[in-house]
């Protein structure tokens, strides 16, 4: 695979300052390095830019930092877009607002070449507000409802294809707030919170959902938020919910992943480099990513994927 890094230094959609050096952090601890090592081509096209805000608001009051997120969702989205010409984008973020942009752009390249496009967001939140609906005002917890194209798109630029919530699914979801419990509610959208994870595994849900990316040739984007793991081998980032997956169970999402040879796209957001303890969360994620292309102990008997 060629593999396109993307740096995302996003750092407006919340509070706590410091996802910035993510991308940096991801370089550090071998990104390029790993992947180069499992035998595909690594180009780093470096951080992306944005353009200076340019003044939008909207009516809720809590909202802050709009118009940098709605410059960076333009500039990744062109990013994104361009990059799925060329290969697997893998967008270092930064914090998960970059994901507006990064699977508006996705869902450009995918509408164009005539594939449907498939989201897994691993994560302990839903990421399933509105500009309207949020009071924390963090526009983190926004971009899943912009690609589902929950409630119109205004004041973000119209979503290019928005993504039927039959193709969406989330994984890890432990914190849901009200008002994006009840939109949820009236998707079809797949919410494997971590009840299903400790009932079924990782491995019976997720293959479900591959083998109906597979049927319908689509293109997979996936989205690895930090907090989807566990906060005790995780701790560099803002928002930590007890209770998440463990090193195993993280991995085996990867592996599963791999094996399916369907991810067309990956964001990796919310690493928060000033929270991390000697960089263990930045080399779990590099591990993980290892993972995700190609690394494991032994083949396994090949399945129907
Ligand atoms: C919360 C937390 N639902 C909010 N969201 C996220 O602020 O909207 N934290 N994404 O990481
Ligand atoms: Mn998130
Ligand atoms: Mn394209
Ligand atoms: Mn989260």
């Amino acid at each position: 695979t060629h593999c396109i890094l993307i740096g995302a230094p996003v750092d407006e959609g919340q509070r706590r300052a410091g996802c910035l050096m993510g991308p940096a952090a991801f370089r550090v601890a071998g990104l390029a390095r790993t992947l180069d090592d499992l035998g595909h081509t690594v180009e780093d096209r470096g951080d992306v830019t944005p353009a200076p805000g340019r003044g939008q608001s909207c009516d809720n009051g809590v909202v802050h930092h709009l118009p940098e997120v709605i410059a960076w969702t333009e500039a990744l989205s062109a990013s994104a877009s361009a990059a799925m010409s060329d290969g697997m984008p893998i967008f270092m973020g930064g914090d998960h607002s970059l994901s507006l942009g990064t699977v508006a752009g996705v869902a450009a390249h995918a509408h164009a070449a005539g594939r449907p496009l498939f989201v897994i967001w691993l994560d302990a939140h839903s990421d399933f507000h509105t500009v309207r609906s949020t009071t924390s005002g963090n526009l983190h917890g926004t971009p899943m409802a912009y690609a589902a194209g929950r409630d119109g798109f205004e004041p973000f630029p119209p979503f290019p294809a928005p993504v039927p919530g039959e193709n969406i699914c989330m994984f890890g979801i432990r914190s849901v707030d009200p008002a994006e419990h009840a939109a949820l509610e009236e998707t079809e959208i797949t919410v494997n919170d971590m009840r299903v994870l400790d009932e079924q595994g990782i491995a019976a849900p997720l293959r479900a959902f591959l083998d109906r990316v597979r049927d319908q040739n689509g293109l997979l984007h996936v989205s690895l938020d930090v907090d989807f793991l566990d906060p005790s081998i995780a701790p560099a980032v803002g928002t930590t919910v007890p209770g998440g997956a463990t090193f195993r169970e993280a991995h085996l999402v990867c592996e599963l992943l791999h094996e399916s040879g369907l991810v067309s796209s990956l964001d990796l957001v919310e690493l928060n480099p000033f929270l991390d303890d000697r960089g263990r969360t930045a080399k779990l994620m590099v591990d993980l990513v290892g993972s995700l292309m190609g690394r494991k102990v032994f083949d396994r008997p090949t399945r129907s994927y």
